[in-house]
């Protein structure tokens, strides 16, 4: 396909692509930014190279990535709450040239990080190389992003996203929503992760204006919903339920607003209703970093008809529940061309997680019911879903066993009304070991990122077992404890 930007930009030069704050930019002016700072950018990396990005939702940060697709460089997504240890790894493991640093966010922990770093105000007082052409083709198998998953076992993998990729992703979003130029998306979900990422994509596929948000602040979201012409927003249930806590009473949002698009975790059904009686329309989606986001969501003829269901699969999806127990439960399965070309340097993880025929088997559980829509119930791991953030027990069990005086700890997940879940440890300590919650916490915050640090360390003699020595985290609640 034709390089998407370029494309836009000649389709649509005078229609709003990106307004940030009070500032907005057309595709031509947009085209012209991203241009002038890939030509600044290729004085340090060329197509095929790889460049991490550590950046919040910054004008700079949607430039730069914009730019590095121009040159067709690789762009590692970078999650900004990660530890200097965690980020450390993904820039080895993805072998990234360079790093380039957001002035805005935050850049403690990637200081300490040993890699070839480039502040993105810097590139941009930098001069252009004049030489530079941007690629004339994006090439459906091409990678164009990798994001970090972790897993139950070793260090998080590199999901390799392809333009092929984004761009069936976006095509089943827009044939489910039926989007039209009249359509703009606030873009307050980080662009790290492909919640925010795929937004981008879409605004070049259809032709539409992004509000990009720098930063979640309840109260300025509300305004921008009530008083812009906004009409899609992208949440997790920990983002609506904030917004709904923040809502003037009475107030509604703007007469265009179409649909909270919501997904990254499951929802209660009180947050549904309230959006119900507050009328605001949810619609409900399933997705993951390796399937480019949403392959399953519900409709507007639907929505209030399904209510906890996560939709139907997209029109290029195939979905399938394998190994089904009696009342139909079982693994979705998943075939489209949005599921990721595989893990970065991990070929062997993805391939065991793809069947003979071709189904990307997503860990989760879950049904169809008769009109084929899908329930998701949970998952085969014992996954936590804080905030929309994934946090893996075995990671954090496996951090703090290196812990001196630690002689067992295990992580589970408790429900928490802010972030849907929360993890907490319960901890064997070694005999004469003498630790208090707060070095338990503190160590935590030193090695990983904060939202997976247990939110409570509760002393235990032993944990449940089966007869064959398996842990049965699921039994975790009928354990007496005294918490530290
Ligand atoms: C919810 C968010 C915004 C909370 O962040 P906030 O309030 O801005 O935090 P900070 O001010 O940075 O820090 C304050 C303290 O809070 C801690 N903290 C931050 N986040 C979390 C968290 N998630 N869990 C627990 N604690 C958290 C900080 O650590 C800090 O504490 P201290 O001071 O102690 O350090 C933020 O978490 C957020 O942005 N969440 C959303 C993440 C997300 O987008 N996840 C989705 C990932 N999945 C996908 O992308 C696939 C699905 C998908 O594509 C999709 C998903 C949603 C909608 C649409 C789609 C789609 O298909 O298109
Ligand atoms: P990630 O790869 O970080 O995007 O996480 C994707 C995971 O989030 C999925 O595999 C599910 O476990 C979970 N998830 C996403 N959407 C939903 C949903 N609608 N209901 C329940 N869990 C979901
Ligand atoms: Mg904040
Ligand atoms: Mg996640």
């Amino acid at each position: 396909m034709e390089n998407w930007l370029t494309k836009r930009a000649k389709l649509d030069p005078n229609k709003t692509a990106l307004i940030i704050e009070h500032s907005d930019f057309t595709f031509s002016e947009l085209n012209s930014t991203v241009q002038l700072c890939a030509k600044k950018l290729h004085n340090y990396i060329h197509q095929g190279e790889r460049a991490a990005l550590f950046i919040s939702n910054s004008f700079n940060g949607y430039i730069a990535i914009l730019a590095l697709q121009q040159i067709g460089a690789e762009i590692v997504f970078l999650n900004s709450r990660l530890s200097s240890d965690e980020l450390q790894f993904q820039i080895n493991d993805s072998a990234a040239k360079i790093c380039l640093v957001d002035d805005s966010s935050d850049y403690h922990n990637i200081n300490s990080v040993d890699t070839n770093k480039f502040l993105l105000s810097d590139i941009l007082s930098m001069k252009p190389d004049k030489s530079f052409k941007p690629v004339e083709e994006f090439d459906n198998d091409d990678v164009t992003s990798i994001m970090y998953t972790s897993g139950t076992s070793g260090r998080p993998k590199g999901v390799l996203q392809t333009f092929g990729n984004h761009f069936y992703s976006a095509i089943g979003t827009s044939l489910n929503l039926g989007i039209n130029d009249k359509d703009s998306w606030v873009l307050t979900v980080p662009l790290f992760h492909i919640s925010g990422f795929s937004i981008m994509m879409r605004s070049l596929i259809y032709g539409i204006p992004v509000y990009l948000i720098t930063d979640f602040n309840e109260e300025y979201i509300n305004k921008v919903l009530a008083n812009e012409r906004a009409t899609i927003i992208s949440l997790v249930p920990t983002m609506l339920k904030r917004l709904l806590n923040n809502l003037p009473t009475g107030k509604h949002y703007n007469d265009h607003f179409k649909c909270v698009f919501l997904g990254g975790g499951p929802i209660d059904n009180w947050t549904l209703l309230r959006c119900d009686m507050l009328n605001i329309p949810v619609i409900q989606s399933y997705g993951m970093t390796e399937t480019a986001s949403n392959v399953v969501a519900l409709n507007f003829r639907d929505a209030d008809r399904k209510v906890g269901s996560s939709g139907q699969p997209l029109f290029p999806v195939n979905l399938r529940i394998s190994n089904s127990d009696s009342e139909g439960v079982g693994d979705i399965e998943i075939k489209a061309p949005n599921v990721a070309k595989g893990y970065l340097n991990r070929q062997d993880l993805f391939d065991k997680k793809t069947t003979a025929d071709g189904f990307y088997k997503t860990g989760d559980i879950g049904y169809l019911d008769d009109e084929n829509f899908l329930y998701v119930k949970g998952r085969k791991d014992d996954m936590i879903i804080s905030g929309g953030e994934n946090i893996y027990p075995e990671e954090i069990e496996n951090i703090y066993s290196k812990l001196s005086g630690i002689e067992n700890i295990f992580v589970i997940g408790i429900p928490n009304d802010d972030w849907g879940e929360v993890p907490v440890a319960y901890v064997m300590l070694a005999d004469d070991a003498y630790l208090t919650g707060e070095d338990l916490i503190g160590f935590g915050r030193e090695k990983m990122a904060h939202y997976k640090v247990p939110k409570e360390f509760r002393l235990v003699k032993g944990v449940p077992r089966t007869a064959s020595g398996k842990v049965l985290r699921r039994k975790f609640g009928d354990i007496k404890y005294k918490q530290i």
